[in-house]
């Protein structure tokens, strides 16, 4: 009959420590100034009722980092909640009838059983979910704070409808002209919306990122990017005899460029700008470009993708450096109203968007700017006829009084000349824009605003907050359920009395994502923060997540603590002092015989190594690994993995194949390969090559070669590991620790001290690898009888002493050539090395006979002998 401990039950283990980890309260953090904090966070999960791959690679690296902080002796805090607002939601409201709260709460019950057997080390007594009233009557106040502070204004604005949602869309949630849920082409409209003045922190933005070490550069580099700050200057055009009433008689134009000026050949302004309508009223084929352009999104996105249009308004303008000289004045789809001026002029010679558009409509190129040293008159005649722009830096030429400047002067002297004229300044333009935060749902936090006729936008009284989320709404018909609401909107103008109207927005969701981390300090505060345990706990040193939110939420999130900060509620600047950005899971993809995508389930390879469909046998096309998506069927369902391998073998899986920050490749092979390792583990704990000492034996005082040896591998395994998870190198850390699982197998039973160094090194390992696979590091502790809980036991030591090698391969050198090698005892005396150099007999051989005029020692590395 098997022994029990034949072989490792995987299930029944993980349970029972999970089991003892939550009777420990082990993961419950509480602030303890006798350590110091750590405090590490993944983003959190929408609560979409099914947690797949990409949470279980995100959580499991969270919790390395936690573990492995609380073994080193650091007070962790490590929460978890949800992100529980949102449009999905509501649509699940409209497709079946279930109510958005009952929907989410139902999901969150169901993706935390999910969590549960993952063995997360997590802080639950922390849990928070955003679309609870506790958490999100927080930010009703905080906005009425931004509100009294300028942060926050309500202003009319083109904003991008989505015509399936009906709702409005931040530019981030156009992709290629279309919403990002819907799919469908986003069109413009005009509506009054609140803002957040994220540009007030454009400049303390963009400087914060200089002091963000811990943070991948390439994302570093898309939030500057994004808040894209140039350098310019502001130009303006006189109109040559407009023929409109009331125009203000010129064109201003933003350009980085002034020192092109003389290459102009054409103004252009957006659609949207006074002027065009102006010249619209008057000119129905303008009229309809107009409208046509109307139809198109306004995010750069769109604008960049779309094809350059422009539409000769007749009009001319005049050239600020040129007397006499006329540039025809467009319309141009290409040019934004809200960067800027709305206007610009095009330099086709120096800028590819205005080089297409000049050949599209039959412009001049004029080229001012030669590279050095090259003939610039030939220079300039090959420009004037190609189609490519020169953008790059060289000298001034045909541009009067600039000629011969380099491009930095020249546009120094630009600007000097057009404010001395007074025709221009110069001046710094950033491309972030504000943060319009209204949305037209139901499932949002309300905005506290109430809208009376006389008395215009009034903030919610503070009495009468949280303005909570009525419970009966109506799911039908496309818009806003609050919209429709009988009654809820209809309340007294605070100030007045007189009937008014609740603002019957929601905020962007974003809005919650913006503050949660400083929430999970003291998550049952009655006001939005227990100060002492947001100061203690900020910033999170360790966030872990997806490269998708580089923009959106960190930068909305690095935006919200600033103004937190100067509204009184914390004192951090930056939220997040550590980032870690992952990479995806991928899966490869399978196409049945219709060309219809196959579940990774429902395909096999035969033994002649075709693809074929489980049910039928019907051939299948295996295609390329891309990233796991419903919409490609290329999924794995984690909760199937782990309730066949364990959750340690999808923990591991997911830490060894790839470095943390690379996409991973899943694979049956690869998750077979990790339960195996595991469990050969576990069998080197549960069946020991040798009878272990207690864990209180003392070290031996000799040691045979390969227990030496094998001592000698564990101290510098324990080195290593250490430093690789601190670096997040976890497929290394996990790569030494295979290393080491097989110098246990090497390991000689009947050296002097084997067994006790068999042991030592086990629990080495067991404790270095417990961060990654916690269940079996426990279940091993406890075969090798140690007490207590790995989750509570501190990191081991390496001993420095045993990390240098205790041998060193030192060359034996005659006059300079090498002539054989001796193995020395590291750090050996010059004479030692010299005697042993001299007694090697290839080298007695050579200095018979001689005299030896010198001997040079290099210590631990070469020996050489003059003769
Ligand atoms: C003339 C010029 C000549 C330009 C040249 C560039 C190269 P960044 O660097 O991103 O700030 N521009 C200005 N306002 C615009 C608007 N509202 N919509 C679209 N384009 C606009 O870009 C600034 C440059 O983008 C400006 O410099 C302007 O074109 C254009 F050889 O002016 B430039
Ligand atoms: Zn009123």
């Amino acid at each position: 009959m098997a022994r029990a401990d034949d072989r490792y039950n995987v299930k029944e283990a993980e349970a029972r420590w999970q089991q003892a980890w939550r009777d420990a309260g082990c993961f419950e953090a509480s602030a303890d100034p006798a350590r110091p904090k750590y405090y590490v966070l993944e983003m959190f999960p929408y609560p979409s009722g099914r947690i797949h791959m990409g949470h279980v690679r995100n959580y499991t690296l969270g919790d390395v980092v936690a573990r492995f902080k609380r073994a080193r002796g650091f007070n962790v805090l490590h929460p978890m909640g949800w992100d529980a607002f949102g449009l999905p939601a509501e649509n699940a409201a409209m497709e079946r009838g279930v109510h958005p709260a009952q929907w989410t709460r139902s999901n969150i019950a169901a993706m935390r059983e999910q969590f549960q057997p993952m063995g997360l080390s997590l802080d639950w007594s922390r849990e928070i979910a955003t679309c609870d009233s506790d958490y999100y009557r927080h930010e009703q106040r905080m906005f009425l704070d931004f509100l009294a502070r300028g942060l926050a204004y309500r202003k009319e604005s083109w904003v991008n409808w989505d015509p399936v949602e009906h709702t409005v869309l931040a530019n981030e949630q156009v992709i290629d002209g279309r919403g990002w849920r819907s799919g469908a082409p986003v069109e413009r409209r005009k509506l009054a919306q609140w803002f957040l003045r994220i540009t007030r922190y454009a400049d303390e933005l963009l400087d914060g990122l200089e002091t963000l070490d811990r943070w991948p550069d390439k994302v570093r580099v898309m939030q500057a990017n994004w808040i894209g700050r140039s350098e310019g200057a502001y130009v303006r055009f006189p109109l040559k005899d407009c023929p409109l009433k009331d125009c203000d008689e010129s064109v201003e134009v933003f350009t980085t460029r002034p020192d092109t000026l003389f290459g102009a050949s054409f103004c252009a302004i957006s659609p949207q700008h006074p002027l065009a309508a102006g010249y619209a009223a008057r000119d129905p084929g303008l009229k309809d470009f107009i409208a046509e352009c109307d139809r198109m999104g306004v995010s750069e996105a769109v604008i960049e993708t779309a094809e350059k249009k422009g539409y000769a308004t007749g009009a001319f303008v005049l050239h600020p450096f040129i007397p006499g000289a006329e540039l025809p004045l467009y319309v141009a789809n290409f040019v934004l109203m809200e960067y800027g001026t709305g206007a610009i002029f095009g330099c086709p010679a120096h800028d590819q968007r205005d080089m297409d558009f000049a050949r599209a409509h039959g412009l001049e190129v004029r080229p001012v700017v030669a590279p050095r040293g090259v003939d610039a008159d030939g220079f300039a005649k090959d420009l004037a006829a190609a189609s490519e722009a020169f953008a790059e830096d060289g000298v001034l030429i045909r541009s009067g009084f600039l000629d011969g400047l380099g491009v930095a002067d020249a546009k120094r002297a630009a600007i000097e000349r057009l404010a001395a004229d007074g025709t221009g300044r110069g001046s710094i333009q950033y491309r972030l824009r504000d943060w319009g935060v209204s949305r037209q749902r139901y499932w949002g936090c309300p905005i506290p605003i109430i809208h009376c006729d006389s008395c215009d936008a009034v903030p919610v009284p503070e009495a009468d907050l949280p303005v909570l989320l009525p419970d009966d709404v109506i799911f039908e018909g496309a818009g806003n359920p609050l919209e429709r609401h009988p009654t809820w909107k209809h309340v007294p103008c605070p100030v007045c009395g007189a009937p008014a109207r609740r603002e019957t927005d929601t905020f962007d969701t974003f809005f919650e994502s913006s503050w949660y981390f400083a929430r999970y300090c003291s998550p049952k505060d009655t006001g939005a923060f227990a100060r002492a345990a947001v100061d203690t706990w900020l910033p999170v040193d360790q966030y872990i997540g997806g490269v998708e939110h580089a923009v959106l939420h960190l930068l909305y999130a690095r935006f919200f603590t600033r103004a937190l900060r100067d509204c009184g509620y914390l004192s951090v600047s930056e939220p997040f002092a550590g980032l870690f950005t992952q990479g995806m899971i991928c899966h490869e993809t399978y196409k049945g015989p219709q060309g219809e995508w196959l579940e990774p389930e429902r395909v096999r390879r035969n033994d002649d190594g075709a693809w074929v469909r489980v049910e039928d046998g019907a051939p299948v096309t295996p295609g390329r690994s891309e990233k796991m998506s419903k919409s490609k069927k290329n999924t794995v369902d984690p909760s199937r993995i782990i309730e066949s391998y364990g959750a340690d073998a999808a923990r591991l899986f997911m830490l060894s194949d790839s470095p943390p920050d690379r996409d991973l490749e899943w694979s049956d092979a690869g998750i077979d390969g990790a339960w195996r390792f595991l469990h050969r583990l576990w069998r080197l704990a549960a069946q020991p090559a040798l009878p272990l000492p207690p864990a209180d034996a003392p070290e031996p005082t000799s040691l045979g070669r390969s227990a030496a040896s094998l001592r000698r591998s564990a101290h510098k395994t324990i080195a290593a590991v250490t430093e690789d998870l601190e670096k997040l190198r976890f497929n290394t850390a996990v790569a030494r620790l295979r290393e080491l699982a097989n110098a246990l197998g090497n390991l000689d039973p009947a050296d002097d001290g084997a067994a006790w160094v068999y042991r030592f090194s086990l629990d080495a390992l067991l404790r270095l690898i417990a961060p990654m696979t916690p269940h079996v590091a426990e279940e091993m502790s406890r075969l090798l009888g140690n007490g207590g809980l790995i989750a509570q036991s501190p990191w081991p030591e390496a001993d420095p002493a045993l990390l240098v090698d205790d041998t060193v391969t030192v060359a034996v050198q005659v006059n300079g050539k090498l002539r054989g090698t001796i193995d020395l005892p590291a750090g050996a005396s010059r004479e030692t090395a010299e005697a042993a150099a001299l007694s090697l007999p290839a080298i007695q051989a050579l200095a018979a006979g001689k005299t030896i005029r010198k001997v040079v020692v290099v210590p631990d590395r070469i020996v050489n002998v003059v003769l």
